[in-house]
């Protein structure tokens, strides 16, 4: 068996490749499965896996780390229900220490299973961390950006197809200065021979007993993550053209987002159980959906920024009411939870 961890920062494209390589591998006609974690309980990633048939688990209200036994419940029921011979497992991307906290543990526990490590960034806030101008992001949020970094056997930049070569080039200059002794991998994980260079790395990979745990100030990692506020909303939008409300609506979300000055981690949404929208920053190009005629839409929010609970929950009422006066939509609101993540406790710390 092979367990592949991926860590990384919100939004840096974990889902993403782990979705892109399911299909590839479930083509080859192996067995996959996939786990995949958050803070909260009613999640994006989650439901686009199980709508796509692809077998699908998850570790919800908190971190791999902290529900070590959960994860390893999800291995054992993935191995048993759907003799998976490859486990893709993405970590929350606020959660960092997985060296010590998951893959020493797993090393120990499932002496069997082959286990990698790799870590997402997303290249264009690696270009304004690593270069200038310098992220918005508190100097706490990005203290665990970079242990993620520091602790992965392989980093896997990824969205390289939305810069230019020459600004590439700086940042590998860059990179090779902080992890030259690193796997460092560029991806553009839509393209399927970036992708399969990134299968055949992990699938070669193991070194994985090698992996040193990190030195890490736990204060500073809950405070980043205490910085950082989670709303999960499940919602329904009803009128003519539904599906045209929830396009106004997405976009009024990511524009007052923009505008409260709160920093996006992610800001993602499923509409109706399949269609995925992405915001990862805060000057991205508004969406748009294919407006195909529907009366009523159930859209699912996850919204992960640096700001408080409260504050993104009136800014989803205020959105809400906006659409409302201006058009002709009725916008319910159902499942809905907004918090900051707590302190990280693990199960298990191996030095
Ligand atoms: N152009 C491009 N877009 C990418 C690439 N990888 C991911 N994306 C986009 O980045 C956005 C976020 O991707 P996800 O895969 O959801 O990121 P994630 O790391 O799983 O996010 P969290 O689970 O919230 O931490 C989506 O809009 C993806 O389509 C890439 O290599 N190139
Ligand atoms: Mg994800």
């Amino acid at each position: 068996m092979k367990i592949h961890l991926l860590s990384g920062f919100l939004g840096s494209g974990k889902t993403t490749a782990i979705h892109q390589a399911a299909q590839l591998l479930i083509q080859a006609g192996q067995k996959i499965g996939v786990i995949t974690n958050d803070q909260g309980m009613i999640l994006v990633d989650h439901g686009l896996f199980i709508n796509q048939n692809i077998p699908s688990k998850q570790v919800i209200n908190g971190c791999f780390c902290c529900n070590y036994h959960d994860l390893d419940n999800n291995i054992q029921a993935l191995l048993e229900g759907h003799q998976a011979e490859v486990i893709f497992a993405e970590s929350v991307g606020s959660c960092t220490d997985i060296v010590a906290t998951v893959l020493k543990p797993l090393l120990q526990y499932r002496p069997d299973a082959q286990v990698t490590l790799s870590s997402f960034a997303d290249v264009r806030l690696l270009q304004l961390i690593l270069g200038e101008p310098a992220s918005n992001f508190d100097e706490s949020i990005l203290y665990i950006f970079k242990k993620q970094l520091e602790e992965a056997g392989i980093i896997v930049v990824t969205k390289i197809d939305l810069i230019t070569a020459e600004a590439l080039h700086e940042i590998q200059e860059l990179i090779q200065e902080k992890y030259g002794d690193k796997i460092v991998l560029y991806q553009n994980s839509f393209d399927p021979e970036s992708l399969k260079n990134w299968l055949e790395t992990i699938d070669a990979d193991s070194r994985a007993a090698k992996l040193k745990s990190l030195e890490i100030d736990y204060d500073t990692y809950a405070q980043g993550e205490a910085k950082l506020a989670w709303l999960d909303q499940s919602m329904e939008v009803a009128g003519e053209n539904a599906l045209q409300g929830t396009e106004y609506l997405i976009n009024e979300i990511y524009h007052k987002t923009v505008a409260q000055g709160y920093n996006i981690g992610h800001l993602k949404f499923l509409i109706d159980g399949e269609t995925k929208v992405s915001f990862t920053n805060n000057f991205q190009a508004e969406a748009q959906l294919n407006i195909l005629p529907k009366s009523s839409v159930h859209l699912l929010l996850n919204m992960r920024v640096e700001s408080t609970p409260e504050e993104i929950q009136h800014l989803i009422r205020e959105a809400c009411k906006t659409i409302e006066s201006q058009y002709d939509y009725k916008l319910m609101l159902h499942q809905e939870a907004a918090f900051q993540p707590g302190y990280p406790k693990p199960v298990f710390r191996m030095s």
